[in-house]
């Protein structure tokens, strides 16, 4: 099978464009004389409707935007290549995972749910984490999210979702975000939705980086064999840099420091080399298997857990390239789980099948024609033939007067091509049975799985999730939203509810009241579906839990640390830490009370990456304070002060040596200090390589979770 290696051949592709030493023309390629002037009767008269040139730019530019994303509207996106680690030819006759090596170019999106285009990129959400794979075969797109399961069990729902997380319609707020009546009283309606509601407000919803996050194609696949065989399937990308977070006090505070921090993480760890690279990974379930587990294979609000299905790694996906111009790549891309390729199939997961429907509809509203494929990002590689044809900005001059299938004057072209010859076929699936509204009862557990994830957290993860109730909750203005969100949490875990109802000054009500029950028909309102609880035959499980999760082994590859300085460092303490963040692919950036140089104690000038005012310790990973002389300015300087307390409540590590201790002696927090911090990291031997090697294996970890024991009890 031909590599196709990676963008070179996407390079190829026409409608690139690069203004460098051309002339300034008009779209009918014209050139353009005078850019600065319109055409007046006189210098001082009136402008004349004549004027082609002013008349064409100004009705582009009035044109300019599109609808952007009904959901999904905020991302980022990369080129990069998928590679085959793995071969699973006896799995799935899909061509791109067949051979070891085989690479496969693709673009990766990675987005917020609620907010709209212009919004932070630190909303608590969930992330959408969908790559389109420019197979020789098609386009295969996997549109998936960075948490395993969904709100709701089918696709009904999702418009109401969308529209009690959306800012509310009579004023358009709150912004992307979650905390609000309409979206709590929905979900307080939808015990369905109790398992995602764990994951939404557990820190998978604030991540550190997207390069951080695991992504999930969450529903249930089949994968296809030569001999027509199928397999269920689940896919899981893996992040080589680990899963992490941020806390949620430091995401409020990136959201006005840097609203774009994820997309501009994104955008430079690329710029500087450092790609991005995840496994991708699959659960196998043998067809004969469907009926064995406790919850349904098809219920997109469970997940198959790692303890019970292996994932086996079968490939790795690179990021390697920014998109030349955001518009055409990142917001003209058109994902959809309905583009396969042969080897890859649905189930009857009915959130799937209706998400089958959507996708090709919003394109058409979003891009506005039926030929959005035609757009350079959404074409694909392999040859397309058909007899589709015209509609709105039609980019392919079909020849020829054969529109129409079957023809004799065309030779019979294009013609359909057996399976043998790939021709995509649908899993030959029996279906018998009534036309029906409803559930299965195979459906109902609602709870089960909620307290699977629970009872998987670090206590660490289960008090950010206590907090973050508490957060959500308390935006919430109406008494009996909050009283029926504590119900259900009740039935996750009864602690759970009654630390989140401490938190609102309320208590825990004895009775589940949520009236509302979606597994019943009208006439049997209230019938034999009450939402239960079926206990997982897994108790707790690592993958799950961001702080156990497998994925992560220490490193501070592409971390960025804040190096505070004034006037007077010690150049040598300076210089060997950020040697020694270098030689492990972290960067350090100097950070001082102006911008320019700071002068070092051998009259050396080191250049400034930041002021105080141009930065916050929330935009970095750690900190650290060099020796050297006017420290006692640092102690007392406000912005200092709000660094180092930042740095030290959201758990960084933040090193200090020689006299430079005295500066966090003088902060207001010292006094918590505990002996046993890991994260705080002294040295009397100021600016020596164990130093520098401390602070990094410090760091390694991501955060010190267990300072929050002193924080918060
Ligand atoms: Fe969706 C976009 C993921 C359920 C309807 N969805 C969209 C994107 C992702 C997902 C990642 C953004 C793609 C991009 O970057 O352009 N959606 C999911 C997942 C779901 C899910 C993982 C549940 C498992 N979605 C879902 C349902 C429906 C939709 C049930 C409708 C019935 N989703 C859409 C959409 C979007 C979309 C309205 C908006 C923009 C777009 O499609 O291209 O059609």
């Amino acid at each position: 099978m031909k590599n196709y290696q990676d963008e070179k051949q996407r390079d190829l592709l026409p409608n690139k464009s690069d203004g460098t030493n051309k002339f300034l023309t008009t779209d009918q390629g014209l050139r353009i004389n005078d850019d600065n002037n319109s055409l007046k009767a006189g210098e001082r008269g009136p402008s004349l409707l004549e004027d082609f040139i002013l008349r064409e730019k100004i009705t582009h530019f009035d044109h300019e935007r599109i609808p952007e994303r009904i959901v999904h509207a905020r991302g980022s996106g990369a080129h990069g290549f998928f590679e085959v680690t793995n071969p699973i030819p006896e799995l799935t006759k899909a061509g791109f995972l067949q051979e070891a090596g085989l690479k496969t170019p693709v673009f990766a999106r990675f987005s917020t749910v609620a907010g709209f285009r212009g919004s932070t990129d630190l909303a608590r959400d969930v992330r959408g984490f969908a790559v389109k794979f420019y197979t020789q075969e098609g386009n295969y797109d996997l549109v998936g999210n960075n948490i395993p399961i969904f709100f709701i069990q089918d696709a009904s729902k999702f418009p109401d979702l969308i529209h009690a997380v959306k800012p509310e319609p009579h004023n358009e707020i709150p912004q992307a975000a979650s905390a609000h009546d309409t979206f709590w009283d929905f979900i307080s309606l939808m015990p369905e939705s109790m398992h995602m509601i764990m994951w939404a407000m557990s820190d998978r919803a604030i991540p550190r980086s997207y390069r951080m996050m695991e992504g999930f194609g969450v529903h249930t696949f089949r994968l296809i064999n030569e001999a027509g065989e199928s397999s269920f399937v689940k896919f899981h990308w893996k992040p080589k840099l680990g899963t992490h977070a941020v806390v949620w006090d430091e995401a409020l505070k990136i959201s006005g420091k840097n609203s774009d921090f994820h997309r501009q993480d994104l955008w430079e760890a690329i710029e500087a080399g450092n790609f991005p690279e995840w496994e991708l990974g699959i659960q196998i379930i043998p067809q004969e298997d469907e009926h064995k587990y406790e919850f349904d294979l098809l219920d997109p609000t469970k997940l198959v857990p790692e303890e019970l299905v292996p994932v086996t790694i079968i490939g790795r996906m690179v990021l390697n390239k920014n998109p030349d111009n955001f518009f055409a790549e990142t917001e003209q891309i058109a994902f959809h789980p309905g583009h396969v390729v042969p080897g890859i199939d649905f189930t009857n997961d009915p959130l799937l099948q209706g998400r089958l429907f959507s996708y090709t509809d919003t394109q058409l509203s979003r891009l506005g024609s039926p030929n959005f494929h035609e757009i350079p990002i959404n074409r694909s590689v392999a040859p397309v033939h058909n007899n589709q044809r015209d509609g709105h900005m039609r980019q392919e001059i079909n020849t020829g007067r054969v529109s129409y299938h079957p023809n004799s004057l065309g030779g019979g072209c294009p013609f359909q091509a057996k399976i043998t010859e790939g021709g995509f076929s649908s899993f030959n699936e029996r279906v018998d049975a009534h036309k029906v509204r409803e559930r299965s009862e195979s459906f109902a557990d609602h709870f089960g799985q909620a307290k699977l994830f629970f009872n998987s957290q670090t206590p660490t993860e289960k008090s950010h999730i206590v907090r973050a109730l508490r957060f959500e909750l308390g935006k919430v203005e109406t008494t009996a939203i909050r009283m029926r969100m504590l119900g259900l949490l009740s039935q996750v875990d009864k602690e759970l509810a009654e630390k989140v109802a401490i938190g609102l000054g309320a208590t825990v009500p004895a009775v589940l009241e949520c009236p509302i029950n979606h597994g019943v028909s009208p006439e049997n309102e209230m019938g034999d579906q009450e939402p239960k609880t079926v206990k997982s035959s897994v108790e707790s499980s690592d993958s799950l839990s961001m702080i156990k999760n497998p994925t992560n082994t220490p490193t501070i590859a592409s971390r960025k640390v804040a190096i505070i300085c004034n006037d007077g460092v010690s150049e040598t303490a300076v210089m060997n830490m950020k040697k020694m963040l270098l030689k492990e692919g972290a960067k350090g950036c100097i950070i001082a009370p102006h911008l320019g140089t700071v002068t070092t104690d051998t009259d050396g000038a080191i250049p400034v990456d930041f002021s105080f005012i141009t930065t916050s310790s929330v935009l970095f990973d750690a900190l650290y304070i060099p020796h050297g002389e006017n420290l006692n300015v640092l102690a007392e300087n406000d912005d200092v002060i709000e660094f180092l307390t930042d740095a030290y409540k959201h758990c960084k590590v933040i090193g200090a040596d020689g006299e430079a201790t005295s500066v966090l002696n003088a902060m207001p927090f010292a006094s918590k200090i505990s002996n046993d911090d890991a994260g705080i990291v002294l040295s009397s031997d100021p600016g020596s390589e164990t130093f520098a090697q401390d602070f990094m294996t410090a760091m390694a970890n991501h955060r010190i979770w267990e300072r929050e024991e002193n924080l918060y009890n």
